[in-house]
C-alpha cells in the first residue's frame, strides 16, 4: 500500500519529520515549492486548509500543508499562529526576554496537518506540551526547538534530540500519525492496493 502525497512547504526540517512519521504508513512524501499561501488567522486549521487548498488548485495532485506554532501560556497563548513570523523577528532570545523572571513557563506546540486527497479533504491536529527553558540548549531542529522541554521526555530540549526521538512527541509527528491512521483505515475499508 504506497500514497505518493506532496508537502507545501519551504522549510525542509518539516519535510524530514513528516517523511519518517508518514513512512511506516506508506506514504511517500516529496516537496511541492508553490508559493505557500500563508492567510493570516487565529486558528491554524484554517491556515493549514487554506494553504493546501491553494496548492491543490494549482497542482491538481494530492498533497498537505502544515501550519503549526508554539502557544505559550503566560504570553495569552502568543506567538501561536504567528509562529513563523516571531522567530524571524524577536527570535528564541526575545522569547525568552518576554519571559524573563516569569516561574509560569508552560508552553504547547500544536500542528495542523490538511490534506487534500480528493475527493477527501481533512485536517489532522497534534500537540505537545511542556515548559520554555531558561537558555537555549542544543543544535539540532529548527525554530523554537532549542527552548522547549516537553513533559513527556527527560528534561532535554527538542533540540536536544534526534529526528526519531523528537518524533517519538512531537505535535507534527502525532498528527502525521493521526493522518496515517486514518490513510490505513481508508485502506481497510476499500480493500484497494492503492490510493
Ligand atoms: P512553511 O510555512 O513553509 O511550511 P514555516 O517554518 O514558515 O514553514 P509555519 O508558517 O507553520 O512554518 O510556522 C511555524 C513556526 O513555528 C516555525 O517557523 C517555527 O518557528 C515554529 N515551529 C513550528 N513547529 C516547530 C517545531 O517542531 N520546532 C520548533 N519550532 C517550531
Amino acid at each position: 500500500m504506497k500514497v505518493m502525497l506532496g508537502l507545501v512547504t519551504g522549510n525542509r526540517h518539516k519535510l524530514a519529520e513528516l517523511q519518517a512519521a508518514l513512512q511506516p504508513y506508506g506514504v511517500e512524501l516529496y516537496q511541492v515549492s508553490v508559493g505557500k499561501l500563508e492567510i493570516q488567522s487565529d486558528s491554524i486549521r484554517e491556515i493549514a486548509l487554506t494553504a493546501a487548498r491553494h496548492a491543490y488548485s494549482k497542482l491538481r495532485r494530492p498533497l498537505i500543508a502544515d501550519d503549526s506554532g508554539l502557544f505559550i501560556e503566560e504570553l495569552g497563548g502568543f506567538p501561536g499562529p504567528y509562529s513563523s513570523y516571531a522567530y524571524k523577528t524577536i527570535g528564541v532570545e526575545g522569547i525568552l526576554k518576554l519571559l524573563e523572571g516569569s516561574t509560569r513557563r508552560r508552553a504547547c506546540f500544536r500542528a495542523a496537518l490538511a490534506l487534500i486527497l480528493p475527493p477527501y479533504e481533512k485536517v489532522f491536529e497534534g500537540e505537545v506540551c511542556g515548559r520554555i527553558a531558561g537558555e537555549p540548549r542544543g543544535a539540532g531542529g529548527f525554530g523554537f526547538d532549542p527552548i522547549f522541554i516537553p513533559d513527556e521526555g527527560d528534561g532535554r530540549t527538542f533540540a536536544e534530540m534526534s529526528l526519531q526521538e523528537k518524533n517519538r512527541y512531537s505535535h507534527r509527528a502525532r498528527a502525521a500519525r493521526a493522518l496515517g491512521e486514518w490513510l490505513a483505515s481508508r485502506w481497510r475499508g476499500l480493500g484497494r492496493q492503492s490510493l
